[in-house]
């Protein structure tokens, strides 16, 4: 195998078909980074500002030119406007796809679509009672209906705080309401954010940095969670389920359709569309065996935790899957999914499928998706995967490996039960140490990291030190690819890890879903917290994106960072042309919100990060703890 395939991924599968890329001269992700090298340094460190017509304007790092834009803006204004609309921007992707799931449980509410059904109904009433709707003598629908509608008041100006921050522990909602960031209403927090940004209105970069820490917070404990708690109402709870992983799930001899993006809506009903037993004979008449759904990225994830679709892969095997040679039909959502996916396609026989309205692709088959009409609209997908599958010419198709076995579904829910019942025993276990802390190890894939490089080590480093780990995103995809999310991965985990695995009968590292399902750890947090009668900030907790690439990706780590959780980040954000705004987010913020971010590209170096910051959590508990500026872990033989 070629170097550069083994510099570009640790992933055998996207290693074989990189070597096809570079055979075939079909462009890549990696191909596009290197063709922008070097990418602007003002644009990198956050100096650059075109937020209005005066501009555009950067500041010159090196103190010799312009150190203010035309209105008068410094570097810290600049940086800190130009990361909050990136958080903006972030928190509004992960709420708007809350709120189509929620429109979705008002049409059910409203019997307006047969394609849905409610999943959940203990979920729905316990949610319902946390937005005070009675339930009693009520029948589900009538809950969905008048729940949905006090939902979407968390959409708009109404309220002065959103329900989900009751979920809360008392301390930080206290730190919230002092520091004047409690999320108020989800548009509300971003819209105002983009006001804020505008020309001539926040000139103080801190002021403007706690505001979009209220934009995140509105997301994490606003649409984000609406997001998942919806998802669950509608299409089931996860609970533990097998399933595999890697490019290896396509298979030869049947239809293959890829269903990416974010939104479980549309992939749900295409799973009742491909059993239908019409589109499964026509399937056998156009020559396959079957029709066999895979998943990519989150919306890959929502289908494998909840029914254990297999997982063909995260962010950058995208374009990879295409090359294959095996896939029908690419169907598509929203987020995440590249443009280039449609070029690829052209070099094989894969057709790309756009589906939501937001979210078209030029030169994409565009199919309208309505969920009132779900089902319908997902045969009607399904049927142009099957109908493509003589276009496919069985001599290019290269299906790489065979799959890794993983589990996935470990909502709080699950945890919780496997726990038998309650956070005790986790509490227990962490006491005593043999579970040291949790970290979450979350985010995406960036061709300006190896793919799936930085999840995988480090996740293997903090089991590896009694760390408990749990995934989403694209980090599970890697981490199930890697072997890591099976109950026999505990023997690569520290002994009391281990001891704790295999007594439940566990991975040592958790699914626990998608990106907006980062709000399940959240949830999970704060209940540790509020069964110790703490806050969250004193717990031995961390979190980590270690490939991120995505706007959501930096709200999610500023909710968890506001939350009271500290953060690795694997890449630099764009915010070193001021030294003030990286203070403030490295140190400062530990005095305003008890955590703050760190920078640290190197995975095993980010591990020794995270486990000293949990010693020093341990010995601010005053549980058993090894001396924090002591601990210097060894090179592992396996990363
Ligand atoms: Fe330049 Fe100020 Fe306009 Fe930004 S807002 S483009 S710094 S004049
Ligand atoms: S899909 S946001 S690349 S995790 Fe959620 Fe993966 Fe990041 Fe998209």
């Amino acid at each position: 195998m070629s170097a550069k395939f083994n510099q570009q991924s640790a992933a055998e599968d996207a290693q074989q078909i990189l070597r096809r890329a570079g055979e075939e001269q079909v462009e890549t992700v990696w191909d596009r980074l290197e063709a922008q090298k070097p990418q602007c340094g003002y644009c990198s460190l956050g100096l650059s500002c075109r937020n209005c017509a005066m501009g555009p304007c950067r500041i010159d790092p090196f103190g010799e030119g312009p150190q203010k834009g035309v209105c008068g803006a410094d570097a810290d204004v600049i940086v800190a406007r130009n990361l909050a609309r990136t958080i903006a921007a972030g928190a509004s992707a992960h709420s708007d796809h809350g709120r189509d799931i929620l429109e979705a449980l008002y049409h059910v509410g409203r019997g307006e679509t047969e394609s849905y059904r409610i999943a959940d109904v203990e979920k729905l009433k316990r949610i319902a009672g946390e937005y005070g709707v009675s339930t009693e003598g009520k029948d589900p629908r009538e809950i969905a209906r008048a729940l949905s509608w006090e939902m979407m008041e968390d959409f708009g100006i109404r309220k002065e705080v959103l329900t989900f921050v009751g979920r809360v522990p008392p301390a930080r909602r206290e730190l919230w309401e002092k520091l004047g960031i409690t999320p108020r209403g989800i548009d509300r927090e971003n819209v105002e954010t983009l006001h804020r940004t505008h020309m001539g209105v926040d000139n103080d970069y801190v002021n403007i940095l706690l505001h979009a820490m209220r934009t995140s917070l509105s997301d994490g404990w606003g649409g984000s969670m609406v997001a998942t708690e919806v998802s669950d109402i509608l299409f089931g709870t996860p609970s533990p389920v097998s399933s595999r992983a890697n490019l290896g799930v396509l298979k030869a001899d049947e239809v293959n359709i890829a269903l990416h993006g974010h939104n479980p809506m549309l992939s749900d009903v295409i799973v009742q569309a491909a059993q239908d037993p019409e589109l499964q004979q026509l399937a056998k008449e156009k020559g396959a065996k079957g029709i066999n759904l895979v998943g990519l990225c989150c919306t890959g994830n929502e289908l494998q935790m909840r029914r254990g679709i297999p997982m063909a892969g995260n962010h950058l095997i995208q374009e990879l899957v295409i090359m294959t040679g095996a896939l029908e039909a690419m169907v598509v959502d929203y987020q995440c999914i590249m443009p280039s996916v449609v070029n690829v396609a052209k070099c094989f026989h894969t057709s790309v499928i756009s589906t939501f309205d937001k979210a078209k692709f030029t030169g994409a088959t565009h199919i309208s998706f309505d969920p009132l009409r779900g089902l319908e609209i997902g045969k009607e997908i399904v049927r142009k995967g099957v109908e493509n599958y003589p276009n496919r010419l069985q001599e290019r198709v290269r299906i790489p490996n065979s799959p890794t076995e993983m589990m996935a579904g470990f909502s709080v829910e699950s945890i919780v039960a496997a726990l038998g019942g309650s956070p005790e025993p986790l509490v227990d276990a962490i006491k005593t140490g043999k579970i040291r802390g949790a970290a979450a190890v979350v985010g995406c894939n960036n061709p300006k990291i190896k793919h799936d490089y930085g999840h995988v080590t480090l996740t293997r480093r903090l089991i590896e030190n009694d760390i408990l780990v749990v995934v989403t995103g694209c980090s599970a995809v890697a981490n199930g690819k890697a072997g890591l999310m099976m109950p026999d991965a505990a023997e690569l985990a520290g002994p009391g890890l281990k001891e704790v695995c295999k007594a439940l009968g566990i991975p040592p590292v958790l699914h626990m879903g998608s990106c907006v399902d980062n709000t399940r750890i959240l949830v999970l947090a704060a209940a540790l917290a509020n069964f110790l009668g703490t806050d969250i900030q004193t717990l031995p907790l961390a979190g980590a994106a270690p490939e991120w690439y995505s706007e959501k990706a930096v709200s999610i780590g500023t909710y968890v960072v506001a939350s009271g959780i500290y953060t690795v980040l694997g890449l630099q954000p764009a915010i070193f042309g001021s030294p003030n705004v990286v203070n403030l987010l490295a140190s400062g913020l530990d005095e305003v919100v008890g955590a703050t971010f760190a920078v640290e590209p190197d995975p095993e170096k980010a591990a020794v990060l995270i486990r000293r910051h949990i010693e020093k959590k341990r010995k601010g508990l005053n549980l058993p703890f090894d001396e924090p500026d002591r601990i210097n872990m060894p090179e592992s033989p396996s990363a």
